[in-house]
């Protein structure tokens, strides 16, 4: 149908998208399969989000490939195929690159442009979106692809700009090659990027330094080609993979086996983690407890360290790497010779937490309590301003002129609907938001859910000649209620993470992501649209209903 047709335009688009990684290619397709008109704008000059930005040698997605894409086209499923079960970053880039070449998408993206402004209308019910080029837009509907870990975070450490050598961010990486032949490099941090890009630089780095504030549990990913029988049959059963990945809590066609870690004697325990350490395979599905239960999360934990302790050879080395909080409540990590890479020559531990603290950073290094490491290059794997830090980048103004910021300011922390709407900003959207299961769950498959129920949303407010829908505060706060309430029956809200906030300095603590599971998600929000968009207000030319 096309919708455009049936009523006067009032606006440049219908939809104006921000992002052009996953989730804002899914969202301009699936508008534009409707008859609306959408713009994507994106500040890289071509598509992948995230997977544009973070390019460091070893940047690998820790999501297994063949579920790592859309499955909403059995077309786009069957014509691309993975080479490897963990996908290096150029390959997602290139799946990016494939999908919006198949769907035609790039003649409404804008590369090289930044959004810095978006202000709602009250009165005409539209979006007014200024950008950097100068240019000014109107749209009804503004749409946030923007991902929960796209601002990236180089800490304040004093002397930075006083650093005579290079240095990098992960998040940031350069796209031409950066060479550690030779070189004295430091890396600053030590959760997915550092443990994924440290093997890397220690290959040709003359001396890395690992300057490590909190150890992290890795489990080896095990990567490797994948077996073609599988990818062939996968691609025969699209639409059942689809299935299978939306009614799971994780987004992935795998199920928790249904017992305790305390069912099984410390023998059978033992065996199967040995044969998932051996196999590359997770832990999570072995047991249904180890994120709810701390003596079930306290035996992993033991094993892994256990681990620690065989594969590392120089034991002081190895006790500094022993994480000592629950298992999987930091983003749990899949490596690829990690733990190895400390019995190397050229590689060392500094513990900046309890032993040597950094105090600044110096024309030639980096100065801790103890002493000044001489580096030619720094690169920082310090992580992100995750789930709110590029919603609250711009300006993005709501109703009564409140930016987003000063709401969630004023509200004492991060408030939402669903993760998907705001009170206050009628007509917005935000796929993977804050308070949606986002992370913790397959993203591609959750982007899939929430395009969706949002091209849904927006195709109702079409058929029914609605103006604008908003999120009412009370539904938000008891949104928000449940959400932190699911949290805590976990152990995620006992450790201090990105997942809490604790990452950044001065940023509130809270637990912005539903920990409920994606496929009970999914079914809260499908009844909200079955049931008229509860917790909703709807706005007609003529008429507001409540
Ligand atoms: P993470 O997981 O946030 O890791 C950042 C690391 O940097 C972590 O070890 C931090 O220690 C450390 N860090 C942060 N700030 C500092 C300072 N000021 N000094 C020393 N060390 C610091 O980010 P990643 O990029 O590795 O991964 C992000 C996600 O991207 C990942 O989970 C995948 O989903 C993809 P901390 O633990 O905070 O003490």
């Amino acid at each position: 149908m096309n919708n455009k047709k049936q009523r006067d335009k009032k606006t440049d688009f219908d939809a104006v998208i921000i992002g052009a990684g996953f989730a804002g290619l899914y969202m301009l397709h699936s508008l534009r399969e409707q008859g609306l008109t959408a713009r994507v704008y994106d500040t890289a000059d071509n598509v992948g989000g995230v997977w544009y930005w973070n390019r460091y040698p070893g940047a690998h997605c820790d999501s297994e490939a063949a579920y790592y894409g859309f499955t909403f086209s059995e077309e786009l499923y069957k014509g691309w195929t993975w080479s490897k079960r963990y996908a290096p970053q150029p390959e997602i880039l290139d799946y990016l690159n494939y999908v919006a070449d198949t769907l035609d998408l790039r003649k409404d993206i804008k590369f090289n442009t930044r959004v810095n402004t978006a202000e709602f209308d009250e009165e005409k019910n539209i979006w007014r979106i200024e950008t950097s080029n100068g240019s000014v837009v109107t749209a009804k509907y503004f749409i946030s692809g923007v991902g929960c870990l796209s601002s990236s975070n180089v800490p304040n450490i004093k002397g930075l700009n006083d650093f005579k050598g290079e240095w990098y961010h992960t998040g940031r990486w350069p796209h031409s090659k950066v060479d550690f032949t030779g070189k004295r490099v430091g890396v600053i941090g030590t959760g997915s990027s550092g443990m994924q890009l440290i093997p890397e630089v220690a290959k040709t780095a003359d001396h890395l330094t690992v300057f490590q504030r909190t150890p992290q549990y890795t489990t080896p990913a095990g990567n490797r080609p994948l077996d073609k029988e599988y990818i062939d049959e996968l691609k025969a059963n699209v639409q059942q993979l689809r299935k299978d990945m939306l009614s799971s809590p994780t987004g992935q066609p795998f199920k928790r086996a249904p017992l305790s870690v305390l069912d099984d004697t410390p023998e059978a325990q033992d065996k199967k983690f040995e044969e998932a350490w051996e196999k590359g395979l997770p832990f999570f599905p072995l047991y249904n407890d180890i994120l709810t239960n701390e003596k079930s999360n306290e035996i992993v934990a033991e094993f892994v360290r256990k681990k620690i302790g065989e594969v590392v050879k120089d034991q002081e080395t190895a006790r500094k790497l022993m994480p000592n909080y629950y298992f999987g409540t930091k983003r749990p990590v899949r490596d690829s010779y990690y733990y190895e890479t400390f019995n190397r020559e050229n590689v060392s531990l500094v513990d900046v937490k309890y032993e040597e603290p950094i105090q600044e950073i110096t024309e030639n290094g980096v100065r801790t309590k103890k002493g000044e490491y001489e580096l030619d290059m720094i690169i920082f794997a310090t992580g992100y301003d995750a789930m709110t830090g590029s919603l609250i980048k711009f300006d993005l103004i709501g109703k009564d002129g409140i930016t987003l910021k000063e709401k969630w300011e004023n509200g004492a922390s991060v408030s939402t609907y669903l993760g998907i709407a705001h009170a206050g900003f009628p007509n917005f959207f935000t796929i993977t938001g804050p308070e949606s299961p986002s992370v913790i769950t397959n993203v591609p498959t959750a982007i899939e859910q929430h395009v969706e129920w949002i091209s849904n949303c927006i195709q109702y407010m079409e058929d029914n000649e609605i103006d604008a829908i908003e999120a009412d505060s009370e539904a938000e706060k008891g949104w928000s209620a449940h959400c932190r309430e699911m949290a805590e029956s976990t152990l995620y809200v006992k450790t201090e993470s990105w997942y809490t906030g604790a990452n950044i300095e001065g940023k509130p603590r809270g637990f912005l992501i539903y920990v409920g599971g994606l496929n009970n998600y999914k079914k809260i929000c499908d009844e909200v649209a079955e049931n008229s968009y509860k917790g909703f207000s709807i706005k007609t030319s003529t008429k507001t209903i409540v």
